[in-house]
């Protein structure tokens, strides 16, 4: 099973047991009878496997976390009911009062707010090394490191593999969100960040109908953020969200190429647009990091473009986004149907207005999750809309 396409399809699921049924059960649950006050005793101690209460573990979210695992190359991974609910465990199990934690931006918004917020509240140093790169930002209390593999929303990489490296060098662990690349296009594992984090509401559930987030990387990493995750903040993901999410891996990369087929279209279009100032997209020949995306991505650039007007001002993007049809206006991405937003006001309102300036987070500036449609379609749509700022 080598090839990504056959192990989004089989990994993690067998046909079941008992029934032979070959999408795996939803095990709708809490608790699991264990039969003896023994061998209870013994789950609970750790020393015998098996079930015992859905927030700890659950076979449906099992066999998902078997298949993120596997997809991502690593040995273990755990599922959260969100995106954030993955992020607040990764820090709240790995960072304590007196650490530093250091991330390359932008980010989502709602990462970069929940990390200022817990940082403020629980004596955690937050430094934004966006600017001044990894290295000048690392210091000895330096405790964890923190990317998204393209960033949300102006589609910008980090290198990898140097990250990793300087990180490494100084035993600091490093996080990699891979929200807007899926393993169809980037594992950062093989490149040697430590864990790997998504928002599985996005590309990997793919319909817009569930919320999750799930954690990959070494049993001792993940074996903590479960701890946390599941034994503290009592953040599981519920099992019939992680049926959602089996059924969505199925066509992860079948998806991903007709999102990266469409968005590369859209950015080309928008591109040569004469009421568009700037288009963000990796797999344009005029991304400033388009020679790392080619290194660093695999079978595509995303299906995420954004792009800023000419008139670069609040009015000309709600005109634009007002008149769209295809393109829904809403936040959140990955989704089969295209969806269109305004970051300034919507992802990207919670952090401060310097953090926006700072990352390129104009007012004049329109996010697209291009969906699965024909790209003929979309394009039609964009263009039709553009002519409110013609
Ligand atoms: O808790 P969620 O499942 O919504 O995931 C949080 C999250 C984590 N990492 C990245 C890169 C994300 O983009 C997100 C959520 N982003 C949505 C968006 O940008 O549209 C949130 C809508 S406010």
């Amino acid at each position: 099973m080598s090839h990504l396409r056959t192990r989004a399809v089989h990994a993690g699921q067998h046909p079941d047991a008992t029934t032979g049924a070959i999408a795996t059960p939803i095990s709708q649950t809490t608790a699991f009878g264990y039969g003896t006050l023994e061998h209870g005793a013994a789950i609970f101690a750790g020393e015998a496997p098996g079930y015992r209460y859905s927030r700890f573990a659950n076979p449906t979210v099992a066999a998902l976390e078997a298949k993120m695992a596997d997809l991502e190359g690593a040995p273990a991974a755990v599922a959260f009911a969100s995106g954030t609910a993955a992020t607040s465990s990764v820090l709240l199990g790995l960072l304590r009062p007196g650490d530093e934690l250091v991330f390359l931006g932008p980010l989502y918004g709602g990462t970069e707010g929940l990390m200022r917020s817990l940082g403020e509240r629980w004596g955690i140093k937050v430094t934004d090394a966006t600017a001044s790169g990894l290295a000048a930002a690392l210091t000895p209390a330096t405790r964890l490191v923190w990317v998204e593999t393209l960033t949300n929303p102006t589609l910008r990489l980090h290198d990898l593999a140097e990250v990793a490296a300087l990180a490494r060098a100084r035993g600091v662990p490093t996080v990699a969100d891979n929200t807007f690349c899926t393993p169809c296009l980037a594992r950062p594992l093989e490149l040697g960040i430590d864990l790997v984090l998504h928002s599985m509401t996005k590309y990997l559930g793919g319909h817009g109908d569930a919320t999750g987030g799930i954690v990959a990387g070494s049993e001792a990493l993940v074996g903590a953020v479960r701890k946390t995750g599941m034994g503290h903040v009592g953040g599981n993901l519920a099992p019939q969200e992680a049926f959602l999410f089996l059924r969505g891996i199925k066509t992860l990369p079948l998806r991903m190429a007709a999102h990266c087929e469409g968005a590369l279209a859209v950015a080309r279009f928008l591109a040569a647009h004469p009421a568009v100032r700037a288009v963000h997209y990796p797999g344009l020949e005029c991304h400033p990091q388009h020679a790392l995306a080619q290194r660093q991505l695999q079978e595509g650039f995303g299906g995420m473009v954004s792009f800023e007007l000419a008139r670069c001002e609040r009015a000309a993007a709600a005109a634009v986004l007002d008149r769209l049809r295809l393109f829904t206006q809403a936040v959140s991405l990955g989704d089969a149907d295209s969806l269109a937003c305004h970051p300034a006001s919507t992802t990207h309102s919670f952090v401060s207005a310097q953090t926006r300036a700072a990352g390129g987070v104009t007012e004049g500036l329109i996010r697209l999750s291009v969906g699965i449609e024909h790209p003929d379609d979309l394009v039609a749509d964009l263009e039709q809309a553009l002519r409110a700022v013609a």
